[in-house]
C-alpha cells in the first residue's frame, strides 16, 4: 500500500480522499491555490503545498505544478478526484512518466471513453444496448438525413468530444436537420477543437440511470447497483438516489451485466460509472462512461456498505477488491443525496459565494454530511459552487424521504444562500414521492419549485 499520496483536488472531495487515506494509514499531501489556503482539506492533510494562484489553469489544472509537488513531497501516487484533471489522459501519462501511480484507469481507457462516438461504437460491437443511430461520425448533411430517416424523427445530434450535454441538438423534422447539423458542428469545433458529430434517435422522457463499477488488477470486476440521477438542471445533477425506484431486480441484473461487459472490453481498472438512458418501456441504452469517481458516490456507499475511495486506493496499489465474498451486492435500504450549492435558487441558481458566519450540521441515524465548510470559512467565487452533500439513508425510500426532510430542516449555513430550500420543495412534490421522475422533472415542475 502507498505510504504517501498527493490529492490533486479541493473542496469536499479532497476532504473525502484525505479521510479514506488516513483510515488506511496513508499520508496525504494536499495541493491548494492561493485562495484555498484556509480550506478544511489543507487543515486535515498531513502536508500541503501552494501550487499557484486562484485560476484553475494555473493551479488545479497545472500538470507540471502537481507533478512537481508530488515528486518534491515523495508521494507514490496521485488522486485526481473528479473534475479538473480526473479524466485527462495526458495527466495520467505524465504521472506514469514520473513514476507516480495515477489513481484511476489507464490513459487508453480514459481516451477511449472520452470520445463519446468511439465509446458508442465499442458498446455496439460488444452487445451493450445502444440507441439506434448513425454508424460512426457524420460527415455530410445527406448522411445525417439518411440515418435520421432510417431511425425516425425526432433525433439528437451529439458531439463526439462532448458529453454532459454539451454540443447536443434536438431535431424534430427533416427541415431542421441541416441547420442543426451545421450548428452542432460549429459549436463542437469551437468548444472542443473537434467538430465530429454523430446521431441518435431521441429518447423522450428518459431516466438517467448509472451503474457504479469497480475492477481490480486481478481481473475481478463487480457492479455496485445503480444510481438514479434524473433530477438535473441544465445538465447539473442536483439530487441523486440509490437504488432507482424504476428498477426491478431483473432489470438491475441486466444493466449490471451490460456495465460489466463494457468494463471487461476496455480492461478497465479502478472505479467507473456507466451511464444509461432508461426508456419508459423499460428499454435501456448506453449513454456515456465516466472514468472517475463521481460526486454522487456516497449514495452507493450507503446502500452497499462499500467505501469506494478506499477501494480505489487498494486497487491502484495492486490489491484486490476487498469485499468479493459479498458479491453480488443487493441494495440495502435507500439513500438520497442532496447537493448543497452556494447558489441562490430564488435568483436562477446564481452563485452566492461568501463567508459562512454560522454552521449547524444535521445528525442522528442515517444522516451523513460530506463537506469542507466550517464556521468562518469563506467560499471563494473561483470554483464549482458545491459546498456540501447531505446524504440520508433509510430502510425504505419513504423513510429516506422523511429523514431527508428532517435533516434539511436541521441544516443551517448562515452567511450564504444555498440550494437547501430547493431540495425541501422537491421532497414535497407528489411526483417525486411517487418516484415518477425523469430528466425533464425540473422543467415540468418549474412552477412549483
Ligand atoms: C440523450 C437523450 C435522449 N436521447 N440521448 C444528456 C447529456 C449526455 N449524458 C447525454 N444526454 C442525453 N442524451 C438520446 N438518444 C437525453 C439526454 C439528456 C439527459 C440525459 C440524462 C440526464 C439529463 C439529461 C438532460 C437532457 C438531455
Amino acid at each position: 500500500m502507498f505510504k504517501r499520496i498527493l490529492v490533486a483536488n479541493r473542496g469536499e472531495i479532497a476532504v473525502r480522499i484525505v479521510r479514506a487515506a488516513r483510515e488506511l494509514g496513508i499520508e496525504t499531501v494536499v495541493v491548494y491555490s492561493e485562495v484555498d489556503r484556509d480550506t478544511l482539506a489543507v487543515k486535515l492533510a498531513d502536508k500541503s503545498v501552494c501550487i499557484g494562484p486562484a485560476p484553475s489553469a494555473q493551479s488545479y489544472l497545472s500538470v507540471p505544478a502537481i507533478i512537481g509537488a508530488a515528486n518534491s513531497f515523495g508521494a507514490q501516487a496521485v488522486h485526481p478526484g473528479y473534475g479538473f484533471l480526473a479524466e485527462n489522459a495526458a495527466f495520467a501519462r505524465a504521472c506514469a512518466e514520473n513514476n507516480l501511480v495515477f489513481i484511476g484507469p489507464s490513459p487508453e481507457a480514459i481516451d477511449l471513453m472520452g470520445d463519446k462516438n468511439v465509446a458508442r461504437e465499442t458498446m455496439k460491437r460488444i452487445g451493450v444496448p445502444t440507441v439506434p443511430g448513425s454508424d460512426g461520425p457524420l460527415t455530410t448533411v445527406a448522411e445525417a438525413a439518411r440515418f435520421a430517416d432510417e431511425v425516425g424523427y425526432p433525433v439528437l445530434i451529439k458531439a463526439s468530444a462532448g458529453g454532459g450535454g454539451k454540443g447536443m441538438r434536438e431535431v424534430y423534422e427533416a427541415s431542421q436537420l441541416e441547420g442543426a447539423f451545421t450548428a452542432a458542428k460549429n459549436e463542437a469545433g469551437a468548444a472542443f477543437g473537434n467538430d465530429e458529430v454523430y446521431l441518435e434517435k431521441l429518447i423522450s422522457r428518459p431516466r438517467h440511470i448509472e451503474i457504479q463499477i469497480l475492477a481490480d488488477m486481478q481481473g475481478n470486476a463487480v457492479h455496485l447497483c445503480e444510481r438514479d440521477c434524473s433530477i438535473q438542471r441544465r445538465h447539473q445533477k442536483l439530487l441523486e438516489e440509490a437504488p432507482s425506484p424504476a428498477l426491478t431486480p431483473e432489470l438491475r441484473a441486466r444493466m449490471g451485466e451490460a456495465a460489466l461487459l463494457a468494463v471487461r472490453e476496455v480492461a478497465y481498472t479502478g472505479a467507473g460509472t456507466i451511464e444509461f438512458l432508461l426508456d419508459t418501456d423499460g428499454s435501456f441504452y448506453f449513454m456515456e462512461m465516466n472514468t472517475r469517481v463521481q460526486v454522487e458516490h456516497p449514495v452507493t456507499e450507503q446502500i452497499t456498505a462499500v467505501d469506494i475511495i478506499k477501494e480505489q486506493l487498494r486497487i491502484a496499489a495492486g490489491e484486490p477488491i476487498s469485499f468479493l465474498e459479498r458479491v453480488p451486492l443487493a441494495p440495502q435500504g435507500h439513500a438520497i443525496e442532496f447537493r448543497i450549492n452556494a447558489e441562490d435558487p430564488a435568483n436562477n441558481f446564481w452563485p452566492n459565494p461568501g463567508t459562512v458566519t454560522g454552521l449547524t450540521l444535521p445528525g442522528g441515524p442515517g444522516v451523513r454530511v460530506d463537506t469542507h465548510l466550517y464556521a468562518g470559512y469563506t467560499v471563494p467565487p473561483n470554483y464549482d459552487s458545491l459546498v456540501a452533500k447531505l446524504i440520508v439513508w433509510g430502510s425504505t425510500r419513504a423513510e429516506a424521504i422523511a429523514r431527508g426532510k428532517r435533516a434539511l430542516g436541521e441544516l443551517g449555513i448562515a452567511g450564504i444562500k444555498t440550494t437547501t430550500s430547493f431540495h425541501q420543495k422537491v421532497l414535497e412534490l407528489a411526483d417525486f414521492v411517487a418516484g415518477d421522475v425523469c430528466t425533464d422533472f425540473i422543467e415540468v415542475h418549474a412552477g412549483e419549485l
